[in-house]
């Protein structure tokens, strides 16, 4: 149960920049895992390790991972990728060719950004050491400093810096997961690391601590039995003791054993980041994913049902990829991935019949000025209608598109109708499909507004 208190209330190769937009998972054009989400300078930025396919003979416990990567984002949809901020090669410490840069983290004091990732050491001292390297801005360049943090070997970092200056370093994946205070400087040991106490038994990892209302959430990854499921813990100080809450995103059981996760408030709302295997479907080739948190009136983490929806607001006038729905009806409607497990990974809205319904929320008309729908469908048979309503299934009409056939359910054509109704602001829309009574109608890629 909740406490009584809470029940009261890099070497810089900057960068290749290029843009992505992504519902889940939040990019597409390469795999990505263990984000870390910050704000910084007004936006979002997520600091992910990379996996990439292993070569013979490399690689660790399955993952190959050489550098992490930087995305930022201000509607959460349009991810900008500012490239590699730091790779294994950049590490003075570490292994060349180790693959082991796994779960990163990120803070900034003083206008300076501390990044602190995980690296197989040369002096062969541990399992994973901790690094850390600093930039002026969260894009950085990033320069990494020439030793690793003395006196802490493990995984997984995670710095809290609470209201009164004073920064706290978290790491560990074991039975066990550790605490230490950090000196003003960031990047040296204040006091030896302890036991982090409070937490169940069993597997840990990932630790990510933040503050809401004055409790300390310490939250993890755990492995009671399975796969694993994010967890967490509440207290009256940084440095613990924890009273364990449970867990708050159930375990993945679909062929991947881990889960990584961050929290963040951006904008009056919380989100946690966290990642999944669903463009490989192999578990050492994951993608970042992100859906938003709420918490009750007693300050307890709502569970989280992963979406496909994800977290952007995109404006109408982007490429609404519709199959990263909010919403299908039961029956006669399904999306298919159709690039396998290539990048980048492309879905489609399929297996049409009349009356199913998709919702996709959150669409940024901004001043009104969209006056036209456009659908990219494709038809093997007779087609049909899509029907653009307002709010839901039931809502008003405000467009209805018509489908003709295209010769193939992969021969593409763009179809277009104008829009009865003068649109501002974030509207959730409802795509309902029309059509013959038997069979299927179209299949659809994406729809934009102009
Ligand atoms: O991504 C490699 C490791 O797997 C991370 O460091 C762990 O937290 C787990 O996600």
């Amino acid at each position: 149960m909740l406490t009584g208190r809470f029940k009261l209330q890099l070497l810089g190769l900057c960068c290749l920049s290029s843009s992505a937009l992504a519902d889940n998972p939040l990019v597409t054009h390469m795999f990505t895992a263990d984000p870390t989400a910050r704000v910084f300078e007004n936006k979002v930025y997520v600091y992910p390790s990379t996996d990439v396919v292993c070569e013979e003979g490399f690689g660790n416990n399955g993952f190959c991972m050489p550098s992490y990567n930087v995305f930022s984002s201000s509607n959460l949809h349009d991810w900008q990728d500012h490239g590699t901020i730091v790779d294994q090669t950049d590490v003075p410490w570490g292994k060349k060719d180790g693959f082991g840069m796994w779960a990163p983290d990120v803070v900034e004091k003083d206008g300076t950004y501390y990044f602190y990732f995980p690296d197989i050491p040369l002096d062969e001292s541990g399992f994973r050491r901790i690094g850390v390297a600093t930039a002026q801005s969260p894009a950085g360049p990033f320069s990494v400093m020439d030793d690793y943090i003395a006196g802490v070997s493990g995984i997984d970092p995670n710095v809290f810096i609470d209201d009164d200056g004073q920064a706290y370093l978290y790491f560990g994946g074991g039975e066990k997961l550790y605490v230490a205070k950090l000196k003003p400087n960031m990047v040296e040991l204040a006091s030896e690391p302890k036991e982090i106490a409070g937490l169940p038994s069993k597997y840990k990892e990932g630790p990510f601590l933040f503050k809401r209302d004055g409790v300390y959430y310490f939250t993890f990854p755990h492995s009671p039995s399975g796969s694993e499921e994010l967890a967490y813990a509440v207290g009256d100080s940084p440095l613990g003791p924890f009273e364990y809450q449970g867990m708050f995103m159930q375990r993945w059981r679909d062929g991947i054993w881990t889960n990584h996760h961050s929290v963040v408030e951006y904008e009056n709302q919380w989100y946690v980041f966290y990642h999944h295997h669903q463009i490989s479907q192999n578990q050492h080739l994951r993608s970042m994913r992100a859906d938003r948190l709420f918490f009750d009136s007693s300050g307890y983490i709502q569970p989280i049902t992963p979406t496909e929806r994800g977290i952007g607001t995109p404006l109408a006038t982007a490429k609404l990829q519709i199959d990263r729905y909010s919403m299908l009806s039961d029956t006669g409607v399904k999306v298919s991935k159709v690039t396998g497990g290539a990048l980048p990974a492309n879905w489609q809205v399929d297996w049409i019949e009349n009356g199913a319904w998709l919702n996709y929320e959150r669409v940024d008309f901004e001043q009104g000025q969209a006056k036209k729908i456009v659908v990219r469908a494709a038809s093997k048979t007779q087609g049909g209608t899509v029907e653009v309503r307002l709010g839901g299934p039931e809502g008003e009409v405000i467009a209805q598109v018509p489908i003709s056939s295209t010769g193939g359910w992969d021969k593409w054509q763009v179809f277009e109708a104008p829009v009865n109704t003068k649109l501002t602001g974030v509207n959730n829309l409802s795509f309902v499909f029309k059509g013959a009574e038997q069979g299927h109608l179209f299949n659809i890629d994406w729809v934009s507004f102009k």
